[in-house]
């Protein structure tokens, strides 16, 4: 029986824009849970989100790479628990000097944000583990962040070639301890959904002393 008593579980469905921030001091209080989703412009991140959250238009999906600049906080049913979308990174046709500054205002975010309960890294399984991935990969790693690794757009591939693909990418991190997640994805054809949503269920119910930061 539901009651107000009960402690309410996550649905991804209920997910709705909260707010975007340039800086840190914009974002919302860092109370609760977050799990922030990265990964190069067009690999696949806004609809990834969308999918997940059964929302065509949540996260703006766009043929033009680049677009998403800001930090974008959405909420879930559940009290203080978020979704975050970082900025794409590798966006085209902007400044150095905006691009360090980008990168200044995500490193903060990564750095600081203490309800931060994993990162998931989208990557598109064509062109997995760039070096900005690698890096993030490092950073979690480093950090004892939790790393859900989705391997994206895999609908663009004979299942033969994604499987060899995940082998390939499972061999290149073995040896990284923040990994829980390998994922074969496609927000396409639905591919990984629930295994991608059990896991952000378990970093977003899991409780505050068990968090990793
Ligand atoms: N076939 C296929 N196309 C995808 C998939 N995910 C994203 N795309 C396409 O890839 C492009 C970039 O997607 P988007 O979600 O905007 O990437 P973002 O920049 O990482 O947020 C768009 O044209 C999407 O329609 C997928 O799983 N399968
Ligand atoms: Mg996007």
């Amino acid at each position: 029986m539901d009651s107000d008593l009960t402690p309410k579980s996550v649905s991804f469905n209920s997910a709705r824009f909260l707010i975007s921030a340039s800086r840190l001091d914009e974002c919302p209080p860092d109370i609760g849970a977050e799990v922030a989703f990265a990964g190069r412009s067009n690999a696949g991140k806004s609809s990834a989100l969308n999918a997940i959250t059964v929302n065509g238009k949540l996260a703006r999906t766009s043929k033009t790479p680049g677009r998403t600049r800001l930090i974008n906080f959405f909420t879930l049913n559940k009290e203080h628990c978020r979704l975050v979308d970082l900025p794409g990174y590798g966006y085209a046709k902007v400044s150095r000097d905006m691009k360090d500054d980008w990168q200044k205002h995500l490193g903060h975010y990564l750095n600081d944000r203490r309800c931060l309960r994993g990162l998931v890294l989208v990557m598109d399984i064509r062109h997995p583990l760039t070096d900005f991935d690698q890096m993030m990969v490092e950073w979690c790693e480093h950090n004892n962040l939790p790393l859900m690794i989705l391997a994206t757009k895999a609908d663009k591939l004979k299942f033969g070639q994604a499987k060899t693909a995940m082998l390939g990418i499972a061999k290149k991190l073995k040896s990284y301890q923040c990994v829980e997640q390998l994922i074969m994805f496609s927000s396409t054809s639905k591919l990984g959904l629930d295994d991608c949503r059990n896991a952000l269920t378990e970093w977003l119910e899991a409780p505050e002393e068990d968090a990793p930061l």
